[in-house]
């Protein structure tokens, strides 16, 4: 048999990203508390999605949140040798609640209707889900690689979905918003899309083609999560203004 898993690079890493998460989500804190009350929308939305990532980080530094995938043996012919790659599945946890949140953040900004904003998450969530079946689907043959792929492309599917929607509903009702609530959008979607699209890159060089070590699938997952969710909640926290916030209060 055997395990390809995370060696102490990847556990330390783990353990590095969720630091990260704490101090930014203490950072987040200390800014909420000086917002005004009425303006906390995107500061309420922004803590759960690090709260989120920051125990996801935890969880998967102490061991939790992991399987072994069965995956082919690498054309050797005939081998008694059964491969398995670990898989953290706890970041679809993760992403199944934090990717919601942030798009609704976006959808938020650009002041997308209630039925857009419901049809993106949904998307989202067939996404995030549908991933989730394309990396647990035992592939020790070709049948099980194909049906991987398969869900990838549903999944990918999905992805586009999403981003239709936000660049084409979306774009259009930022129209009717303040000229910087508009820039703000425009920025933020624009940047979220390329940085998304990163993460089905590195999903096909590690649970889809094994050509990454679990290690590096680590360290790459965790810098995208830093942009994705670090990054976009203080651009948005620092650059949104206070009449964004929308209809509601917290
Ligand atoms: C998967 C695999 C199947 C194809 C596609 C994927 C997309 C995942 C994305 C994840 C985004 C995560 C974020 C997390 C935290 O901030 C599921 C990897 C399209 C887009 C932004």
């Amino acid at each position: 048999v055997h395990l390809l898993h995370a060696t102490n690079v990847g556990h330390t890493a783990l353990w590095v990203f969720f630091t990260l998460f704490t101090i930014a989500l203490v950072g987040v804190l200390f800014l909420t508390v000086r917002a005004e009350r009425r303006n906390r929308y995107f500061y309420g939305i922004s803590s759960l999605v690090l709260t989120i990532a920051m125990v996801s980080y935890l969880a998967m530094s102490t061991g939790l949140g992991v399987y072994f995938v069965p995956i082919h043996n690498h054309g050797v012919q005939g081998s008694l040798h059964h491969f398995y790659r670990q898989l953290y599945w706890a970041r679809y946890i993760d992403w199944l609640f934090t990717t919601p949140l942030l798009l609704l953040s976006l959808a938020s900004l650009a002041g997308l209707s209630p039925a857009s904003t419901l049809a993106v998450i949904l998307s989202d969530v067939f996404m995030i889900v549908t991933g989730l079946f394309s990396a647990i689907t035992p592939a020790r043959w070709a049948a099980g690689e194909r049906a991987r792929w398969g869900w990838f492309g549903v999944s990918s599917f999905a992805f586009l979905v999403i981003w239709g929607i936000l660049f084409t509903n979306g774009l259009k009702a930022a129209n009717y918003r303040p000229r910087n609530t508009k820039g703000l959008f425009t920025l933020l979607a624009a940047g979220t899309f390329l940085v998304w699209l990163a993460y089905p890159i590195v999903f096909g060089l590690s649970e889809g083609a094994n050509k990454i070590t679990v290690d590096a699938e680590i360290i790459a997952y965790g810098v995208l999560d830093v942009i994705a969710k670090i990054g976009f909640t203080y651009v948005l926290l620092f650059l949104h203004t206070h009449d964004e916030t929308g209809p509601w209060t917290l």
